[in-house]
């Protein structure tokens, strides 16, 4: 098993009275095959219960058929007796995407109704009961309905033409340019399924990091071959837009979005992508930021860059999505209040197919970040979140570190914007905006390894980002439960164990990576390994002198009224609460203060031994997870647990190198001793700034 078939294993089903239940149930399948999305399901319910029961199930879309299906899959247009036991409210309250899933009786025999208003409701309710399967899950009394909580669920791929995927980890992009539009490579069907299986509804195909080709006839028509195979599983293609196209593809002087010759270009363009494209998403832009062309080129607002594009769109109902990532190079004095100061005078010009996406936090997908201020401060604009599932800084294909207990944390904080209850999950699924215009989009991590993600469980973070993008209020555990189980194995100690390790790996990295609000200490460029020492860089917010501010009389940022003041963005009731390091809560600690390092802990201990005494107990952890997963060797096919315990290993070695080269970088400053218990570094502070790597494949 090399893990490719993801979460989608289907396993057989061992314990004979469950499978022989789920057979009696399954043998009989009302369901009307009229259209792809149809066949689609009828061929994952042939592959899932031909691997799970060796079952071959009979179709059929009589009404009047003799046996009654003990399993029905219809919406009431395909069936409107359905209309008798549904009423039209529960259907409304649906929506377009949403499902039931039932247990009902029809007098004699019990039933499973998977029914929503459109074929990819179906699809989503198929996927929801072969979860059920999959986790060994009874039968009777299902009673669920499901809708989801945003609109726009997409996959951000930074995924380059030439087929190199920006801070990508798992090997090359899986989109074959080359062979497109002729040759249809299986994996794009699998890459459907599997987002299928999570509710995922679109895929930007392009990196952020724009290349205007991608807008020529010549990628058209290979994007429109992507977008038929995705259509039938109810995903969109959309594509980065680079801003200064209309100059490098239409030779014109100027891509100002207030010149109307910029304008027609672009209404052109979009016209012509729909043409190839009928159901064409939209764009993703990152401009104004990074080195990318946008509106500030020309003294333009981001709203003016935006609706520009918007406009084009309109016609055809396509989108744009904004982001937020924007920041200049002279960053005066703090990069975390640049997108705000930015953004927010703005609110309310966006167009209204304009949603703007901000990343969780305000510097950088940093191994945790407080939530980005812009959430609660746009109650005009729609906003969308956006995460990195690929690692970038967090040990990227090589940690175990399961992300969702991160998305969780961010999702469920009280931003206060309207009184107290007004969580960014909930700004997100627009309750604040009142609009329907919603999203959550994830870098992905995914590439050619056999694998997808380069490490198994990275798989997680894939999988999690999509449940989270459907429901954000779902529970990090539970799907970490669920994943384990679909993804390795039913057995209960095992699942125990295997969620025990993911619930405890993000803490674990970010003890031993950048503790009690410390962040962007990583390596130089590549951004792996510890570089606390990068300094003197042509930008200073590149930097991590920047960001720690290490010096004799203490660390960290100070983000407070006497500093910075990137605190005043927040609510009152955050700045109260953060603005006071005796009430800051201590992973943000450094975050928004620079203190001595003597000063007293709520241990009691200074805080330089609170600092060393994180590090050792991220190495520590590190060393816990290891041990967990081998105490599974026997319970884990060989491939994949070699796979990753080989990797855990390298984990707890990166761990020591990060602990050993940050506490030696810092004590130069603190001029302490290090806890007693704490281990001893292996090297000198020298060494590990010349082990740095000057490169890490895979960029
Ligand atoms: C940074 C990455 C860079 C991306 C950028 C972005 O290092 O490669 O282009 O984010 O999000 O974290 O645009």
């Amino acid at each position: 098993n090399d893990g490719y078939r993801l979460w989608l294993q289907y396993a057989p089903i061992e314990k004979s009275d469950l499978a022989e239940g789920y057979k009696q149930q399954l043998q009989q399948i009302y369901l009307s095959n009229t259209s792809a999305t149809m066949q689609v399901i009828q061929d994952e319910l042939d592959l899932a219960l031909g691997k799970m029961l060796a079952l071959s199930p009979r179709y059929s879309s009589s009404n009047n058929s003799s046996t009654a299906p003990g399993l029905i899959i219809a919406s009431p247009s395909q069936r409107p007796s359905l209309n008798e036991m549904i009423t039209s409210e529960e259907y409304a309250a649906l929506g377009e995407e949403g499902y039931l899933l039932r247990t009902i009786s029809n007098g004699k025999k019990t039933q499973i109704l998977i029914t929503g208003n459109t074929d990819i409701a179906l699809l989503y309710g198929t996927y929801e009961l072969l979860r059920k399967l999959q986790t060994h899950s009874s039968l009777e009394k299902i009673n669920l309905q499901s809708s989801p909580k945003t609109a726009i669920r997409v996959l951000n791929h930074w995924d380059n033409p030439d087929r190199t995927v920006e801070r990508g980890y798992a090997g090359a992009s899986i989109w074959d340019w080359h062979r497109l539009p002729d040759y249809i490579h299986p994996q794009y069907l699998d890459y459907a399924r599997a987002n299928a299986s999570i509710g995922i509804n679109g895929t930007v195909l392009t990196n952020v990091n724009a290349n205007a080709q991608v807008l020529t006839p010549y990628f058209l028509r290979k994007v429109a071959k992507l977008a038929e195979v995705f259509r039938p599983y109810g995903i969109k293609v959309y594509l980065t837009a680079r801003f200064s196209a209309p100059m490098e593809l239409g030779g014109l002087s100027t891509a100002d979005p207030t010149q109307p010759e910029v304008q027609e270009w672009w209404d052109n363009k979009v016209n012509e992508i729909y043409e190839y494209i009928p159901d064409f998403g939209g764009f993703l832009v990152k401009a104004d930021s990074e080195g990318q062309p946008g509106p500030q080129n020309y003294d333009r607002s981001q709203a003016q860059g935006a609706n520009m594009l918007a406009q084009a769109l309109k016609a055809h109902q396509g989108i744009v999505m904004w982001r937020a990532f924007v920041y200049t190079n002279e960053t005066p004095d703090d990069r975390a209040k640049q997108a705000y100061n930015e953004f927010k005078p703005l609110d309310g010009d966006f167009d209204d197919n304009v949603i703007v996406q901000v990343k969780n936090g305000a510097i950088d997908f940093q191994p945790r970040e407080p939530f980005h201020p812009m959430f609660g401060a746009m109650p005009q604009t729609p906003l969308m979140m956006e995460f990195q599932i690929t690692q970038e800084y967090l040990g990227q294909g090589t940690h175990l570190v399961y992300l969702a207990p991160m998305y969780e944390e961010v999702l469920d904080t009280d931003t206060y914007a309207e009184g107290p209850g007004t969580t960014v999950a909930g700004i997100i699924e627009g309750r604040q905006s009142g609009s329907l215009l919603t999203g959550m989009a994830g870098v992905s991590n995914i590439g050619t390894d056999r694998n997808w993600t380069g490490h198994l469980f990275g798989q997680a973070n894939w999988y999690a980002f999509g449940k989270l993008a459907w429901d954000p209020s779902l529970s990090s555990e539970e799907i970490a439960e669920e994943w384990s189980q679909m993804t390795f194995t039913n057995d209960p100690s095992s699942t125990e164990t295997i969620t025990r390790i993911m619930m405890l790996s993000h803490e674990a990295a970010v003890n031993y990576m950048t503790p009690l609000g410390l962040h962007h200490i990583m390596g130089w460029s590549h951004h792996y390994g510890p570089g606390p020492w990068v300094t003197d860089k042509h930008r200073d917010d590149w930097t991590s002198t920047y960001y720690h501010q290490a010096d004799r009389l203490g660390i960290g940022f100070d983000r407070t009224v006497k500093g910075s003041n990137a605190l005043g963005q927040y609510a009152p009731e955050i700045q109260k609460l953060y603005g006071n390091p005796a009430t800051c809560p201590e992973k943000y600690l450094l975050w928004f203060h620079h203190l001595p390092w003597e000063y007293v802990m709520p241990s009691g201990r200074s805080l330089w031994e609170e600092i060393a005494l994180h590090y050792q107990k991220g190495v520590d952890q590190s060393r816990e997870m290891l041990y967990a997963w081998q105490s599974l060797s026997t319970e884990i096919d060989p491939a994949r647990y070699h796979q990753v315990e080989s990797f855990l290993r390298i984990q707890e070695k990166e761990a020591i190198w990060w602990k050993d080269a940050c506490l030696l970088y810092f004590q130069q400053f603190s001029q302490r001793p290090f806890p007693k218990e704490v281990e001893k570094p292996e090297h000198s502070l020298e060494y590990y700034q010349n082990y740095e790597p000057k490169f890490v494949p895979g960029i």
